[in-house]
């Protein structure tokens, strides 16, 4: 039987390399629509958790993965040897930015090389970890042609970009459209075909560098809104205008405008990545991608800003803020996660305390963190802890904080996310 007809009759065994925010949701997914799925992870308390049948992805959950696991549809393993088993293999491992801000493809280039030593005739792989245009061409398909096997023939390659929005209530993997693009045209058709037996729409595009382009865009396409938005509040600052204000009118236009909002910075493992992994690789071909790299700066620029305004809030300089008392709310990258990777908010609190500042936080989903060295736990949100605050800063506006108890009981309030809106109150300075 042939892989498209294995896929056809949902026979095709699936592996998934990789369990983490992408990988678990996709296999679990693909359990869903009746394919046998073998997860392949190396980190050894995933997979203890996961043989205990509890899932540390929170759009994933034990009923579910207890589920698979005892239909025999879900298997997990750190065994490669599994590999050939696979009719498919999705590959889901991080890649992310070094400090240099140039592309680290170390980690998913470790595991292709593995796949690359047992690849067999008839196996379709699909890179779906975020990377830089060109990457799967020039860097993945040359690991794979290292088997001996011919791409398009004996073994397809495709790109189909992520487009996981973790805790997302409406958009899921199934109902959200899945670009596919393929090394070679039999490689888009058949990886076109395997999403489609799990998706309601699938998106064919042209090549595996086209698809990796179309996920870069879309978040440089957030990443540059977000940065303008970041200067106009800027902007109004020097108008004497309430940025808030401002945006939440223009937001009334039903056409040919979309809102963002300012902050304190961008954090995530994407919006912040994406931009610089499109510049860098421009960069390579000699252009300047200016714009976008601008949009990086202004972002990035944004916690020294956020840290500026509360030193002024305080009548203070960032030269003279040592010793004081700064309670910060909101420690996730965004509201309603525990997710602190890249967080703005750390950004702030490092500048805060490099400052001499006395930093403490309170976060419900995010009960303690690493910064400057410092290990710190979250704080109760209690009486006395906002009024020892000289200052209470607003990074993440998490649901079910009382804003307007913060704003009562400290005696300064730093907003910038417009948490506190509709409070107008001299003690609440907003970004
Ligand atoms: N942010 C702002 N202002 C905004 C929007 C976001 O400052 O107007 C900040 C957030 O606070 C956060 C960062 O930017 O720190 C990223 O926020 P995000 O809403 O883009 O959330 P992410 O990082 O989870 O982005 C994901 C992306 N999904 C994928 O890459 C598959 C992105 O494409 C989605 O559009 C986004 O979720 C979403 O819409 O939630």
């Amino acid at each position: 039987m042939t892989l498209s007809q294995r896929i056809r009759g949902r026979s095709a065994r699936i592996g998934v390399l990789g369990l983490g925010y992408v990988g678990l949701p996709l296999a679990m997914e693909f359990c869903r629509k009746g394919f046998r799925v073998t997860g392949f992870e190396v980190d050894r308390h995933r997979l203890d958790a996961l043989a205990r049948g509890r899932s540390y992805i929170g759009d994933v959950s034990a009923a579910e993965l207890r589920r698979w696991r005892t239909a025999g549809r879900f298997s997990s393993t750190d065994r490669l040897a599994l590999l050939p088993d696979q009719d498919a293999v999705l590959v889901c491992v991080q890649t992310p930015l070094r400090k240099t801000k140039k592309p680290d493809l170390s980690r998913i280039l470790a595991a292709l090389k593995e796949v690359s030593r047992r690849l067999r005739p008839g196996q379709l792989i699909v890179i779906e970890s975020t990377t830089y245009p060109g990457a799967t061409e020039e860097v993945i398909l040359p690991v794979l042609r290292r088997s001996g096997l011919r791409l398009g023939k004996d073994f397809f390659l495709a790109f189909s970009p992520e487009r996981v929005d973790p805790g997302n209530p409406v958009w899921s993997i199934a109902n959200t459209p899945k670009v596919v693009g393929g090394a070679d045209p039999a490689s888009t058709r058949l990886a076109a075909r395997l999403y489609a037996r799990v998706v309601d729409r699938v998106v064919p595009v042209s090549s595996t560098r086209a698809a990796e382009t179309v996920k870069l865009l879309e978040n440089t396409f957030r990443a540059v809104n977000i940065a303008l938005v970041n200067e106009m509040a800027q902007v109004c600052r020097h108008l004497g205008l309430d940025v808030w204000e401002v945006i939440e009118a223009a937001a009334s236009k039903p056409f040919g405008f979309m809102p963002f909002y300012p902050g304190p910075g961008i954090g995530g493992h994407c919006i912040p990545k994406d931009p610089r992994l499109l510049s860098w690789k421009v960069r390579t071909l000699h252009f300047d991608p200016r714009f976008i790299r601008l949009a990086s700066t202004i972002n990035e620029g944004m916690p020294g800003y956020a840290v500026k305004r509360i030193a002024q809030a305080l009548g203070r300089t960032t030269r003279t803020l040592r010793g004081r008392r700064i309670l910060v709310l909101g420690a996730a990258y965004k509201p309603g996660l525990g997710d602190y990777r890249e967080s703005p908010a750390l950004d702030v609190m490092d500048l805060l305390l490099r400052a001499g500042a006395r930093v403490r936080y309170h976060d419900p989903f995010v009960p303690s963190l690493e910064v400057r060295g410092r290990r710190l736990s979250s704080v109760p949100l209690s009486e006395a802890c906002l009024k020892s605050a000289h200052c209470a800063a607003i990074l993440t506006a998490h649901p079910g904080v009382d804003y307007e108890r913060v704003a009562r009981l400290a005696p300064l309030v730093f907003d910038a996310r417009n948490a506190a809106k509709g409070l107008r109150s001299p003690k609440v300075v907003r970004l």
